[in-house]
């Protein structure tokens, strides 16, 4: 099967799921609360590429599961995706008025509003990745594996410690090293995860999980810069106006031939990573190649 045919079958996978995961709020949750959902499906449905919840699936496929097997931890990590773009885009923080071509949450809903469907995703998100628990496929014990991971790649150690760096920095100028510290973070960590759940699911021996570390680590980056160079080329890419402070961005560092060379040493990484893990890792390279060479 071609990326293609694959990525839009398993991207209609995760749409699907998540159309369902919202039919059940709307069923389960007081009709009071119709509105709180309304704002989660805004966001959750709002033209993301899906890219976190394809490799959670590509990687589940990857050690010999099915890609349904995994669903419930794939909508996990696109819960927590999108919570973070509604927070990124209030005024205190990026104060973007838009996002994916459309009015951003805060501006369709409010602020207040927007905070609480923010926090309605991440808290829920642990409650889909809880699902799991109705598979015979998985132990107890390895699914609390898979929390621990997803905690840690989202809070203090991850995501929000990778954003608290960015919007308390003083600096007007970036090494790369500082620049790198913040994406590992900022945007890696959440990446490795989606990579790394199917390993914590199964038990994975640590061999393999660190291969697919490995790929997840460089993916993460090489998905930052391919970020920066297509940032770079549109100036109009994000609705932000100007940043007051300097931006931790690879092309604040480097020309564009630079930072083509390293998101390619970066793709190869990964790529050599994946392929250590067997044929059934076709997908997880076809994933790289399509950062390595995305245009949007
Ligand atoms: C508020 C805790 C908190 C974190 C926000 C995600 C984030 C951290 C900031 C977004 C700023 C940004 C544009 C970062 C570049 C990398 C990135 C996360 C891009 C958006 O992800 P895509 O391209 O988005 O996967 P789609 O729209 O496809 O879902």
């Amino acid at each position: 099967m071609n990326f293609q045919s694959y990525s839009a079958s398993r991207v209609a996978l995760i749409e699907a799921a998540i159309g369902e995961s919202l039919v059940q709020y709307q069923k389960t949750a007081s009709l009071r609360f119709a509105p709180l959902v309304e704002a989660m499906s805004y966001s959750l449905s709002g033209g993301g590429k899906r890219f976190r919840p394809l490799l959670t699936l590509a990687s589940a496929e990857c050690l010999g599961f099915q890609a349904e097997d995994v669903l419930p931890a794939a909508l996990a990590v696109e819960y927590i995706h999108t919570y973070s773009l509604i927070h990124d885009d209030l005024p205190a923080l990026d104060d973007d008025d838009t996002r994916r071509g459309k009015p951003s949450n805060h501006k369709k809903f409010g602020e207040a509003v927007a905070i609480l469907t923010g926090d309605a995703l991440l808290t829920e998100a642990f409650g889909q990745l809880a699902r799991l628990q109705e598979s015979t496929l998985f132990s107890p014990k390895h699914i609390l594996s898979a929390f621990e991971l997803l905690v840690s790649a989202a809070g203090v150690r991850g995501l929000v410690g990778g954003q608290f760096i960015d919007v308390t920095l003083e600096q007007t100028q970036f090494n790369l090293p500082e620049v790198e510290f913040i994406h590992i973070h900022k945007t890696g960590a959440m990446i490795v995860a989606s990579v790394l759940l199917p390993a914590r699911l199964c038990g994975l021996e640590e061999k393999k999980s660190a291969l697919l570390k490995r790929y997840g680590a460089a993916l993460g980056l090489a998905f930052q810069i391919s970020d920066d160079i297509l940032d770079a080329e549109s100036s109009n890419r994000y609705s932000r106006g100007p940043r007051k402070k300097a931006r931790p961005a690879y092309s604040e560092l480097m020309n564009r031939a630079e930072m083509q060379d390293l998101l390619n040493n970066l793709i190869d990484t990964a790529n050599t990573c994946a392929q250590a893990l067997g044929d059934k890792s076709s997908h997880l390279v076809d994933i790289a190649e399509f950062i390595r060479n995305r245009k949007h």
